[in-house]
């Protein structure tokens, strides 16, 4: 039995804690617009690693070739575009290195999703009825299947309670990610999404790779730059284009699709970051391995030196919502603003409760050389 789950289709709002950005105040022009000093003081440059992939990559993945970085953001309040958040969660920026892998380049799609149910018969967390015996005292009628859906607002709304643009839909799942009347139809390379954490650690087990650590995610998603804000620079629209999908308009009312996209974007519709990651700053949540916990970063400054392949704290824990176990979750989604969270601020941090997903909320998953060398360089 499980409170958290009991707050799968009670409250499931408390769980999306991570919604996310697009800054509408037009950027300066490309290259004119350094970060801001208080944002590059903490910052060392990276240093990647010389080590060579162990053999050619596998589909769809890219080689990453690890390093030494900073990790972690400064306050972006105050920044052009750095909203209202302090992102006290991702301070003290701390030097890691993380060993060389390979990741996917995209976030796991519709389809790959398909031929691993098609396999194994998977079925995820949020097709399977709540069971009574699990839910003592839940009324009948609240043990229904589902997940949580964003839901635009009629109009202007106060940006201080997510419930009330996120509701508990029932037979929203992964093939039917906004409720029973959608479907995957023309979706094949759209992200999946309505997945928990466990639903994405069992993807990356049939494909023979794993979640990637929240400092693997970050070194990837930095592409070998040091304290820059975004996956792909400083400015936020570089151009004057947006770089990701994220949110235009006025949220949570309606999303103007400047960047191209209402919702979520098939993958590879904006510039990969310089390691050949694509979207890894919106369109959807990434999971990543990690126990979510605020003071994380000052646990790893207090041990001293450089944190070698952190893999985060041994237990969760968010004051915010203590009976909660909480994973951490990257870089944004296409519901990202500055106008209520920039997460897709490549250094600061997202989490979500373990058995929740949402329509925003998808994974990309890593393979270790060790992993390579076991599959055969599959
Ligand atoms: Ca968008
Ligand atoms: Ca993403």
């Amino acid at each position: 039995m499980s409170w958290n789950l009991n707050l799968r289709w009670f409250l499931p709002v408390f769980l999306v804690v991570v919604l996310l950005v697009g800054c509408e105040r037009p950027g300066p022009a490309a290259g004119t617009a350094p970060a801001p000093s208080t944002l590059t003081t903490p910052f060392q440059p990276t240093v990647a690693y010389t080590n060579s992939a162990p053999g050619g990559a596998p589909a769809g993945m890219v080689w990453i070739p690890g390093g030494e970085f900073s990790m972690g953001s400064e306050d972006p309040r105050g920044s052009l575009c750095g909203g209202p958040d302090a992102m006290r969660d991702a301070r003290p920026v701390h030097r890691v290195s993380v060993d060389g892998f390979f990741m996917d380049a995209t976030e796991v799609t519709n389809g790959e999703y398909e031929r691993f149910v098609k396999a194994t018969g998977y079925v995820t967390i949020a097709e399977q009825t709540p069971r009574a015996e699990d839910f003592p005292g839940a009324p009948p009628e609240n043990l229904v299947a589902g997940s949580t859906v964003f839901t635009p607002t009629e109009g202007p709304v106060p940006l201080d309670s997510h419930f009330r643009w996120w509701r508990y839909q029932n037979g929203a799942n992964w093939r039917h990610p906004e409720g029973p009347e959608s479907s995957l139809q023309g979706r094949e390379k759209f992200p999946v999404v309505q997945i928990a954490y466990d639903d994405a650690v069992a993807y990356a087990k049939w494909a023979g790779k794993r979640l990637p650590t929240e400092a693997e995610w970050e070194f990837a998603a930095r592409g070998g730059r040091a304290g820059e804000l975004y996956a792909w620079g400083n400015d936020l629209k570089p151009g004057g284009k947006f770089a990701a999908n994220i949110f235009e308009g006025e949220f949570p009312v309606k999303d103007s699709g400047e960047d191209g996209f209402v919702g979520t974007a098939p993958v590879r519709q904006f510039a990969p970051n310089p390691y050949g990651l694509f979207d890894v700053g919106g369109n959807v949540w990434e999971w990543v391995s990690d126990w979510y916990r605020p003071d994380y970063y000052q646990q790893c400054v207090l041990t001293g030196g450089v944190t070698r392949n952190p893999t985060g704290p041994v237990t969760p824990f968010d004051p915010a919502e203590p009976n909660e176990k909480k994973r951490g979750q990257r870089g944004g989604s296409f519901l990202c603003t500055d106008q209520y969270c920039t997460r897709y601020m490549v250094g600061t941090r997202g989490k979500g409760e373990v058995t929740t997903g949402s329509d925003h909320v998808g994974f990309r998953c890593v393979m270790t050389p060790e992993q390579y060398r076991g599959h055969g360089g599959r």
